[in-house]
Formats: structure tokens, C-alpha cells, sequence
């Protein structure tokens, strides 16, 4: 085992690269930006080294600085977590290079992977189900309107380099086609440098489901099961779980044996997921394969009793997988991702400093959050502060769990997810776990204009009435001053208002 690692990382992934590191008796180094300087993860590691500006772009994302750090540090291996430099292939091909220890793929497997059309070759050379479609790149309008004819309206123009949806567009009639040709080109070409562009047909309607995959450097290759993930926006996650209430054991045997095929094929080692369409008829289609540890690992963890982190490194380090080949889920877990967005504000990053945090705790429920009370929020990084996640018996407790986790948890000075995800948690499609990758959108208009519930007006009117009591004492003090009576200040006129609003409403017959 190593005695000493770096982490390329910040926030929740580098405390819990941290947490697994001193599990296992190696010490860790951070690395952190001026912004970051007194962050958390800074004080979870055992050392750590200052690598820039705020900018990513000047810090975390500077390969060489970074393998620089460890070489000084005397770190013998590096975990780039999840984002920043974590599926480049020219880092991990340094890092080696570097006589280091990439905790993660070989460079080269990071790069058959890179490459949509090169994986979804490698898949159809395995036997694994793809999407109907071509592999070769469109030549023109031309090529686009025969292959498409081929395949059968509504197709998807996908951009070989992609990912993440840019360089995308449904055409559902030939008219569009040569428009959204053009499109597509344009964004692939500025997000990837690269406007290949391939055609699939569209499907409708499917869940996202993933299978996490454990490899080691042996040749052992295993799956730990499915999760959902269809609840995203923008191709940004919200709620993932685990297991999926659209996969029966035979489907994750089936799902999880293709996805150990690709990892095969691939010559993958260390922890990875392969992406898959789940259709309405119960079809599946690989997508893609991301070669990092996923934000969502957690509800793999709960549902397994796998611990991923902890088998990366061990991985990395050189060790034999010591798990069974076949892994049932037990129970059921589910994460929602605590974003300093405001959902009512069309998810608009919100920034300030975390006045006050109180963490839910209990029975089945785990945090990994990245900042604490005093932690300034910024637009530097991405809004994740943290993931709250549950495990419950069923996923019934699971839902009931999650809500009463939501109920405890308190954050103050940053416009959070927090009750955008209770709504969602009471909705009664994703109760039944009828959810499909559009359905968040689909939702969205109907889980924001949702009327508070005659309990919320009384919580609010008693709140109310505490606010209109204090403001009374205040004026009768600034009344009794020499200046006469001033205006109360700002924040309490706003509070009166709304103090005056929730009483109407809570005195208003039901
Ligand atoms: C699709 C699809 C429907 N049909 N391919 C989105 C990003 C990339 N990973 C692949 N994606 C999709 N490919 C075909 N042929 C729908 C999506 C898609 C999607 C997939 C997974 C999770 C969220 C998504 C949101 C919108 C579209």
C-alpha cells in the first residue's frame, strides 16, 4: 500500500478521498487554490500545498503543478476525483511518466473511451446492444438525409468527440435535418475543437441507468449493479438511486455482464460506469463509459456495502479484487445533490457565505459535503456543496427517509436545492418511480407553482407573528429616542411583508 497520496481535487470528493485514505493508513495531501485556502478538504488531509489563483484554469487544472506537488510532497500517487484533470488522458499519461501512480484507467483506456464512436465500435465488436446507427462521421446534408432515411425520423445528430449533450439535436422531419446538421457542427466543433458528427435514432422516453464497475489490474472485472439517474436537468443529475425500480435481476445480470464486456475490451482497471438508455419496452442501449468515480457512488456503497473509494486505491496500489462476482443489491438508497442554485430563479448560481449549517444525522443517512458555517460560495467552482444520501429498507423508506433527512438539514446565507428537492420527493410520478430523463423538465412548471400545504401557512403565520412582535418592540424603542420614529431598516421591511402576506394567507378559510 502507498504511505502517501496526493488528491487533484476540492470540496466533498477530496474529503472523501481524504476520509478513505486515513481508513487505510496513507496519508494524504491536499492541494488547494487562494479561494480554497481555508476550505475543508484543506484541513481533512494530512498536508497541504497551495497551486494558485482562484481560476481553475490557474489551479486545479494544472496538470504539471499539481504532479510537481506530489513529487515534493513525496507522494507516491495521485486521486483526481471527479471533474478538473480526472478523464484527461495527457494527465494521466504524465502522471506515469512522472514515475507516479495515476488512481484511475491507464491514460490509454481514458482515450478508447474519449472517443463516442470509438466506443460504441468496441461495443458492437462485444456484443453489447448500441443505439441503431452509424459509427462513421456525416460527409454533408446529403449523407445526413440518406443515413437518416435508413433509421427512421426522429434520429439524434451526436457529435463523435461528445458528451454531455453538447453537439446534440433531435431532427424529427427531413426539412430539419440540414439546419440541425449545421447546429450540431458548430457546437461540437467550439466545445470539442472536433464537428464530426455521427446519426442514431432518437429513443423516447428512456430512463438513464448506469452500471458501476469495479476492474483491477489483474484482469478481474466485476459489476456492483445499476443506478438510476434519470432525474436531471440539463444533463446536470438531482436524484440518483440504487437499485432502479425498472430493473429486474435478470435485466442487471444482462446490463451488468455487457458493461463488464466493454470494460474488457477496453482493458480497464480501477473504478468506472458504463451509461446506458433503458427504453420504455425494456430494451437497453450502451451509451458511453466515464472513466472517473461518479458523484453518485454513494448510493452504490449504501446498497453493495462496497466501499469505492477505498477499492480504487487499493486497486491502484496493486491489490486483487477480494469481492464476489455477483453483488445483490440490499435495500434501497437514494442521494440528492444540495446545489447553491435557485431553483426558482431558473436554477441561477447563487454565491454568499454559509451563515449557519446544521447537518441532518440518524438512522440510514450520510453526508458528504464539501464546505462548512464561515465557507464563502463563489462562481469559481461548480455549485455542489454537498450530497445527502439515505438508505432505507425499501425504496418507500427510502423516499421517507430522504424527506426527514431534508426536514433537519439547515442551510442559511446561500439559495439552495434543499425545497426544490422536498417537492420533488412528494411528487406522486417519482413516488411510483415513473420517471424518464425528460420527466424533471416535463415537471418542472408543476413543482415550482405548487401551493404551500395548510401546515407550511401555519409553520409561516407562527413565524409571522414572532416577526411582527419583534418589529413591535423595535419601534416602540426607536419611538421612545430623541430622533422621533425612524423607518425600520431594510431586511425587516421585507420581513414585514412577507409577515403580512403569510397571516392573510393563514387566516384565509381552506
Ligand atoms: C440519446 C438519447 C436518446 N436517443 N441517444 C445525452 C448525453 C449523452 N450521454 C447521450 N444522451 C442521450 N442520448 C439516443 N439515441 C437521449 C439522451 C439524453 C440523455 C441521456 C442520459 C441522461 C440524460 C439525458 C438527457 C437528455 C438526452
Amino acid at each position: 500500500m502507498f504511505k502517501k497520496i496526493l488528491i487533484a481535487n476540492r470540496g466533498e470528493i477530496a474529503l472523501r478521498v481524504a476520509r478513505a485514505a486515513r481508513e487505510l493508513g496513507v496519508r494524504s495531501v491536499a492541494v488547494y487554490s487562494d479561494a480554497d485556502a481555508a476550505a475543508p478538504h484543506v484541513r481533512a488531509a494530512d498536508e497541504a500545498v497551495r497551486i494558485g489563483p482562484a481560476a481553475s484554469a490557474e489551479s486545479y487544472l494544472l496538470g504539471d503543478v499539481i504532479i510537481d506537488a506530489a513529487i515534493r510532497s513525496g507522494a507516491e500517487a495521485i486521486h483526481p476525483g471527479y471533474g478538473f484533470l480526472s478523464e484527461r488522458e495527457w494527465f494521466a499519461r504524465s502522471v506515469r511518466e512522472a514515475g507516479l501512480v495515476f488512481i484511475g484507467p491507464s491514460a490509454e483506456a481514458i482515450a478508447a473511451m474519449g472517443s463516442k464512436t470509438a466506443a460504441r465500435q468496441l461495443a458492437i465488436a462485444h456484443d453489447v446492444p448500441v443505439v441503431p446507427g452509424t459509427t462513421e462521421p456525416l460527409r454533408d446534408a446529403r449523407d445526413a438525409t440518406a443515413t437518416a432515411a435508413r433509421f427512421g425520423y426522429p434520429v439524434l445528430l451526436k457529435a463523435a468527440a461528445g458528451g454531455g449533450g453538447k453537439g446534440m439535436r433531435v431532427v424529427r422531419t427531413e426539412g430539419e435535418i440540414a439546419g440541425a446538421l449545421d447546429a450540431a457542427r458548430r457546437e461540437a466543433r467550439n466545445a470539442f475543437g472536433d464537428d464530426a458528427i455521427y446519426v442514431e435514432k432518437f429513443i423516447e422516453g428512456p430512463r438513464h441507468v448506469e452500471i458501476q464497475l469495479l476492474a483491477d489490474v489483474h484482469g478481474r472485472v466485476i459489476s456492483l449493479g445499476e443506478r438510476e439517474c434519470s432525474v436531471q436537468r440539463r444533463h446536470q443529475k438531482m436524484i440518483e438511486e440504487a437499485p432502479s425500480v425498472a430493473v429486474s435481476p435478470d435485466l442487471r445480470r444482462r446490463m451488468g455482464d455487457a458493461a463488464v464486456r466493454v470494460a474488457r475490451a477496453a482493458g480497464y482497471a480501477n473504478a468506472g460506469t458504463c451509461e446506458f438508455l433503458l427504453a420504455r419496452d425494456g430494451q437497453f442501449y450502451f451509451l458511453e463509459m466515464n472513466t472517473r468515480i461518479q458523484v453518485e457512488h454513494p448510493v452504490t456503497e449504501l446498497v453493495t456495502g462496497v466501499d469505492l473509494v477505498r477499492w480504487q486505491i487499493r486497486i491502484a496500489a496493486g491489490e486483487r479484487l477480494s469481492l464476489p462476482d455477483v453483488l445483490e443489491p440490499r435495500g434501497w438508497a437514494m442521494e440528492c445533490r444540495i446545489t447553491s442554485e435557485d431553483p426558482t430563479n431558473g436554477f441561477l448560481p447563487s454565491t454568499g457565505r454559509i451563515e449557519s449549517l446544521l447537518l441532518p444525522s440518524g438512522p440510514g443517512t450520510r453526508w458528504d459535503g464539501g464546505v462548512e458555517a464561515g465557507s464563502e460560495v463563489g462562481l469559481h467552482y461548480d455549485p455542489l456543496l454537498a450530497k445527502l444520501i439515505v438508505w432505507g429498507a425499501t425504496r418507500t423508506e427510502a423516499v421517507e427517509r430522504m424527506r426527514r433527512a431534508l426536514l433537519e438539514l439547515v442551510i442559511a446565507g446561500v439559495e439552495t436545492s434543499r425545497e426544490f428537492h422536498l417537492r420533488v420527493l412528494e411528487d406522486p410520478e417519482f413516488k411510483r418511480g415513473d420517471i424518464e430523463i425528460q420527466w424533471l423538465e416535463r415537471r418542472l412548471p408543476s413543482l415550482l407553482g405548487r401551493k404551500p400545504t395548510r401546515a407550511e401557512l401555519r409553520v409561516a403565520a407562527i413565524a409571522a407573528t414572532l416577526v411582527a412582535e419583534r418589529e413591535r418592540v423595535a419601534r416602540a424603542g426607536t419611538g421612545a429616542a430623541a430622533e422621533g420614529a425612524a423607518p425600520p431598516p431594510p431586511a425587516a421591511r421585507g420581513a414585514s411583508t412577507w409577515a403580512q402576506l403569510s397571516r392573510l394567507e393563514a387566516l384565509r378559510p381552506s
